[in-house]
């Protein structure tokens, strides 16, 4: 397994309903590190951005009006398998069909809604972090629990 960082919205809806620390308290119960967080407003042409690969799509619209409606948290999580572990954390995109345990299956009820964002891939991950974040924005910093984690 390698180690890699991934790119974690905590999106609106989170925001307000006042889930941030308990969101970013999973990822650092498993021993994830923070390498970069932000809140920030995020601009149509990050949206745009992000959500390129669903142009077209019925819920594109809809999406980014959302996702740019109220500030979000951006973080980057980096460590072992981080990409796909943090996609079995946030759970499926619908969340009636994530599990219990997940983020979006105890948080979250609608699509519309689901909590999170997480990268679904190395080449996602790597397209848009840097949509968030310059690269000195990110730190790389060994805790000294790893030996133990
Ligand atoms: P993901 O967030 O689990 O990667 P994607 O399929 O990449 O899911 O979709 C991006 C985002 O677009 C979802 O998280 C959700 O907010 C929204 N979305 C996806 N499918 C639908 C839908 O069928 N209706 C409304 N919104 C959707
Ligand atoms: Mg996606």
């Amino acid at each position: 397994m390698e180690n890699e960082r991934t790119l974690l919205l905590i999106k609106p809806d989170s925001v307000h309903r006042g889930l941030i620390g308990r969101i970013v308290a999973r990822y650092e119960d498993k021993g994830f590190n923070i390498a970069a967080m932000k809140l920030m407003h995020m601009t149509q042409a990050q949206a745009e951005d992000l959500y390129s690969p669903h142009v077209g799509k019925s819920f594109y619209d809809r999406t980014i009006k959302f996702m740019t409606s109220s500030p979000i948290v951006a973080i980057v999580i980096e460590g072992m398998d981080a990409i796909n572990q943090v996609r079995s954390f946030n759970g499926a995109t619908t969340p009636s069909e994530a599990h219990p345990g997940t983020i979006r299956g105890d948080f979250g009820q609608r699509v519309e809604r689901n909590c999170v964002h997480g990268s679904d891939s190395k080449e996602s991950a790597e397209r848009e972090i840097p949509i968030f974040f310059k690269n000195e924005e990110i730190l790389t910093y060994n805790k000294c629990l790893s030996e133990w984690v």
